[in-house]
C-alpha cells in the first residue's frame, strides 16, 4: 500500500507527507540534501481580536427590504457594510535540513510511504554504500523520528539543522538544535492585495504565538559536534533524529498563553523519547498507527500495474486494469485524517497540517462553506470516530465565540459562524469591512452545516451522554439562530434574507449578483438543522415546546422548487447561473452529505436534484470531484461516480496555477489545483457511500456498485445505528455481508433479492418491513451474516 517514486521530490507536492495530528512533516528525499517540511497545527498568524460588526443589525432591515424589491445589486454593495475582517493564516514550521556528505551520485534509488505503517523510506546506494532513511511522527512520543543508517560501518556522515521561513532565532550545543521566535500578528490572505502581507509585532509585548522547535541526535559511532552550522555526526553507522515543535497556544482558552513555555514543551517531549531504544520508539508508533488504520480493509480487484511502478506513472497510466489505485486513494483519505487530526490537536485544515507557504492559499485556513466539513465526511463511515473529534471540539469553541457575533451583529438568540475561521475560532462574516465580495465573505450557515457532524457523530455511534451533554445543547444554539434568522415573507413563509448560494452567483439582464432570499442551500441546511434538533430533543425527552416550534417553523419554511429544465432550483427564484457548471453544488447539500432529500421521502426533487447535477457535468476542482463522487453514490448511479474517480485521478504537475480543472498531484495529494486536502477526504468518503448506505434508518449493501469492480471486499466500515458491516460480492452482486452492532436492536436492510440471515451458521428468521427492506432482531456484538440464497 505505497506512493512510491524513484526520484526524490522536486515539488512540494511530490513529497511524501507523515503526521501524528499535530506535527506534520513532508519527505523530499533528497539524495546529498534532505529536505523535511515541518508542520506545527496550533502555528497560526495572529491573536483574538474582536471581530464583530454591530453595523450589521443596523443594515439588515434595509438589506432586507432591497431583497424584497429584487435590488439586487444595491443589496450586493450593502452587504459589505455587514462584513468582519478576514481570518489569519497557518503558517509553516520551517524545515529540517540535512546534509550528507556522500555525493548525488546515487543509484537504485527508492522513496516510498506505506500507508499500513505510517513510514517514509527512502534508500540508495553511493560509492558502494546503502544508505536507509525511515521518517515517521509518533503520536505516543509526540516527535517527528527520522532513522539513518548505512549498511557499511562508519560512513554516515551528515550535517543537521533546522530553519523557518518566520522570523527566528537558532541555537546549537553539542547535539541538539533549537530555533524559536513569535509568529507574525497579521498575514493577509494571498488573494488580498497589501504592500505589507506579513506583519510581526514587538516579540516583547506580542499576543501573537511563541514557537519552539528542538531537534536532537543521537548517533551510533563515530562522533557529534554542533556550531552555528549545524549538528555534525562523523563517521557513525546510524543515528535517530528527534523533532519536537510547540506553540504557547492554550487550547482552554483559544488564545497565546504567557506562562506555557513552548521551550520546556519541546524540551520535556525530547527527553522523554531520545533515551529510548529505536526499536521501541518505532514499535510504538506501528501499534498505534495499526489499531486505527487496520480498521477498515478493501479490495476492488487490485491492480496489473508493475508493482515498482511510481505513483504519478500509475495515475497517469490509469484505466481499468488498476483498481488498486482507487483502493490506495481510499487508503489515503484515513491515513491522512489519522495523520492530520487526533484526540487533543487542531481538525485538520485546507490542507490538514501540512503547509509550506507563508501566504498558503486562502490562507490554509477552515473554510466552513463546504471545505472544513468536507474534511470530515469520512470521519464516520470509514471507522474514524475519534479523528472526528477535534473537528466537533472545535464547533464547541465556534459556539462559544458565535453566541456574540450573533447577538451583537444580528440581536439574535443561538450561535452563528461564516464562511471562514481560524485557530482563533473566528466566527464573523470576513471581507476586511467591505473588500470581500458576499458570495463568499457574507454566508450566516456555517453553524447550521457544522451541526450535521455533531448529530452524525450521535447517530452512528448511538452514545446518548454525548447527543446529551455535548451535541444537542450547540444544535439547539445553531437552531435558535436560524429561528430568529428566518423572516416570513409576504405569503407567509420564512425565507433567509439575505442569502447566498455558496460562491455561485446569478444572472438578472446582464448583471450578476450574489445576494438574494433563500437560496435552496440555506433552507436544506436548516430544514436538516432542525429536523436533527427535533429528533434528538424527542430521544432525549426534553425541550417539547421547542420541538413543537421547529415543526411549525419547518413546515412553514419555502418549499423548495423545480424549475427551468427540471433542476432542482438553486435559488428561490429561477434565476439564470452564472456559470452552469459552477464547482460548489450546495443546493444538492441535502442530497448529500445531507439526507433531506431522498427517493422515498421527496422523488420528484430527488430527480430535479439528479437533473441538476447532470447538468453540472463531471468537471471542476478537486474537492467538487470529491463531492459528486458521494452525489452519484446517493444517486445510486456507481458508473458514474466511478467516472468522478477516474476525473479525480488525473495528474496535476506540481506548481500547477490555480484553475478549476482538478486532480491529483504525484504524491495523491487532492489539487484543486493548488493542494486542498478536502478532495482526499471526499474520495475516501465517496467511495464508502457507493458500498454502503445507511442515511434512510435502514442499510444499503452495495448501492453504487460499478461495474469496473466485479468481485471485490470490503471490511469495517461504518453504518448510523452503531454497525460496523463486512461485505463481499462477485460478478457485481453482494456475495455475503456480515453485520456487528454496539446495539441490540431491529437491523432493516434493503435487499435485492431472496437472503438468508444466520448468527453462528444457525438461521436468524426475519420480517419484511416494506419498501423491500427486512428487518431483523440483532444483539450488541454478535456476527450477523446475510448471504444470498
Ligand atoms: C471556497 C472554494 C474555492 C476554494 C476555497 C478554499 O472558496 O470556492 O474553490 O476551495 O474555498
Amino acid at each position: 500500500m505505497n506512493i512510491q517514486f524513484q526520484s526524490p521530490a522536486v515539488y512540494w507536492t511530490e513529497a511524501l507527507p507523515v503526521g501524528n495530528g499535530r506535527l506534520g512533516a513532508m519527505v523530499f528525499g533528497g539524495v546529498e540534501k534532505e529536505r523535511i517540511a515541518l508542520n506545527e497545527d496550533t502555528l497560526w498568524s495572529g491573536y483574538p481580536k474582536e471581530w464583530n460588526n454591530p453595523r450589521a443589525k443596523e443594515i439588515l432591515p434595509r438589506m432586507r427590504e432591497l431583497i424584497a424589491e429584487e435590488k439586487y445589486e444595491e443589496a450586493d454593495l450593502l452587504s459589505k457594510e455587514m462584513m468582519g475582517p478576514y481570518t489569519q493564516s497557518y503558517l509553516p514550521f520551517g524545515d529540517l535540513h540535512i546534509t550528507m556528505a556522500h555525493s548525488d551520485a546515487k543509484h537504485l534509488y527508492s522513496r516510498k510511504l506505506d500507508l499500513s505503517t505510517g513510514i517514509v523510506t527512502v534508500t540508495y546506494i553511493v560509492g558502494g554504500v546503502q544508505y536507509t532513511r525511515e521518517i515517521f511522527a509518533s503520536y505516543p512520543d509526540q516527535a517527528i523520528i527520522v532513522r539513518l543508517t548505512s549498511s557499511k560501518e562508519s560512513m554516515l556522515s551528515f550535517r543537521a539543522g533546522l530553519e523557518s521561513p518566520i522570523r527566528y532565532e537558532s541555537s546549537f550545543d553539542a547535539d541538539q538544535n533549537m530555533i524559536s521566535g513569535t509568529a507574525p500578528e497579521q498575514v493577509w490572505p494571498n488573494y488580498f492585495d497589501s504592500d505589507n502581507p506579513i506583519t510581526y509585532g514587538d516579540p516583547e509585548t506580542s499576543h501573537a504565538l511563541k514557537f519552539h522547535g528542538r531537534l536532537a541526535v543521537v548517533h551510533e559511532g563515530g562522533m557529534m559536534n554542533g556550531d552555528a552550522d549545524g549538528l555534525h555526526v562523523i563517521g557513525a553507522t546510524s543515528a535517530t533524529l528527534y523533532f519536537s515543535a510547540a506553540t504557547n497556544f492554550d487550547p482552554d482558552d483559544g488564545a497565546s498563553c504567557s506562562i506555557r513555555d513552548p521551550k520546556q514543551l519541546t524540551g520535556e517531549a525530547i527527553d522523554a523519547v531520545r533515551g529510548q531504544r529505536y526499536e521501541d520508539i518505532r514499535h510504538r508508533h506501528l501499534e498505534d498507527h495499526n489499531k486505527l488504520f487496520g480498521r477498515v480493509a478493501l479490495s476492488l480487484g487490485g491492480s496489473k500495474a508493475p508493482s515498482d511502478m511510481p505513483t504519478d506513472q500509475r495515475i497517469t497510466e490509469f484505466g481499468s486494469n488498476d483498481p488498486g489505485l482507487v483502493e490506495l486513494l481510499f487508503h489515503y483519505g484515513r491515513y491522512l485524517l489519522i495523520a492530520s487530526s487526533r484526540t487533543g490537536t487542531q481538525p485538520a485544515n485546507l490542507q490538514g497540517i501540512w503547509n509550506e507557504e507563508l501566504q498558503a492559499p486562502w490562507s490554509s485556513n477552515y473554510t466552513l462553506n463546504i471545505n472544513a466539513e468536507m474534511n470530515y465526511w469520512p470521519a464516520e463511515s470509514c471507522n474514524m470516530a475519534e479523528m472526528h473529534v477535534p473537528l466537533l471540539e472545535f464547533i464547541g469553541r465556534l459556539a462559544h465565540n458565535g453566541k456574540k457575533t450573533a447577538k451583537l451583529n444580528y440581536g439574535a438568540r443561538g450561535w452563528v459562524a461564516h464562511h471562514n475561521s481560524d485557530l482563533w475560532a473566528q466566527t464573523a462574516p470576513i471581507g476586511n469591512y467591505g473588500n470581500g465580495d458576499p458570495v463568499w465573505a457574507f454566508w450566516p450557515m456555517g453553524g447550521a452545516w457544522l451541526t450535521q457532524h455533531l448529530w452524525e457523530h450521535y447517530a452512528f455511534s448511538g452514545d446518548e451522554a454525548f447527543l446529551r451533554d455535548k451535541a444537542y445543547p450547540i444544535m439547539k444554539d445553531a437552531a435558535l439562530f436560524c429561528l430568529d434568522w428566518l423572516i416570513e415573507d409576504k405569503d407567509g413563509y420564512f425565507i433567509t434574507s439575505p442569502s447566498t448560494s455558496p460562491e455561485h452567483k446569478f444572472l438578472v439582464g446582464d448583471k450578476c449578483h450574489a445576494v438574494s432570499a433563500a437560496s435552496t442551500t440555506d433552507l436544506s441546511l436548516i430544514s436538516e438543522l432542525f429536523d436533527n434538533c427535533i429528533k434528538a430533543a424527542e430521544q432525549l425527552k426534553i425541550d417539547e415546546n421547542l420541538v413543537m416550534t421547529f415543526v411549525e417553523t419547518k413546515q412553514k419554511l419555502l418549499p423548495l422548487q423545480i424549475g427551468k429544465h427540471g433542476r432542482l432550483q438553486e435559488w428561490s427564484k429561477d434565476f439564470v447561473d452564472e456559470d452552469v457548471h459552477h464547482r460548489h453544488v450546495s443546493h444538492l447539500v441535502g442530497i448529500y452529505p445531507g439526507r433531506l432529500i431522498t427517493e422515498q421521502s421527496a422523488p420528484d426533487l430527488f430527480q430535479a436534484a439528479k437533473k441538476s447535477l447532470e447538468i453540472r457535468g463531471d468537471g471542476g476542482t478537486g474537492w467538487s470531484l470529491g463531492w459528486k463522487i458521494g452525489l452519484w453514490a446517493r444517486f445510486k448511479d456507481g458508473n458514474r461516480a466511478e467516472r468522478l474517480i477516474s476525473n479525480l485521478l488525473t495528474l496535476v504537475k506540481g506548481g500547477a496555477p490555480m484553475n478549476n480543472g482538478g486532480g491529483v498531484y504525484a504524491n495523491l495529494f487532492d489539487a484543486h489545483p493548488p493542494f486542498q486536502i478536502d478532495g482526499n477526504f471526499a474520495a475516501t468518503a465517496g467511495i464508502a457511500e457507493m458500498l454502503l448506505q445507511s442515511h434512510q434508518d435502514y442499510l444499503e449493501l452495495l448501492p453504487a456498485l460499478p461495474d469496473v469492480w466485479k468481485d471485490g471486499f470490503v471490511k469495517g466500515l461504518r453504518g448510523r445505528g452503531g454497525y460496523e458491516i463486512d461485505l463481499e460480492w462477485n460478478n457485481g452482486s453482494l456475495s455475503k455481508a456480515e453485520i456487528t452492532t454496539s446495539i441490540t436492536q431491529t437491523c432493516k436492510v434493503l435487499v435485492k433479492q431472496m437472503v438468508r440471515v444466520t448468527l453462528d451458521d444457525e438461521e436468524v428468521t426475519y420480517s419484511h418491513m416494506g419498501n423491500g427492506c427486512i428487518g431483523f432482531h440483532v444483539e450488541s456484538d454478535k456476527r450477523y451474516v446475510v448471504s444470498n440464497v
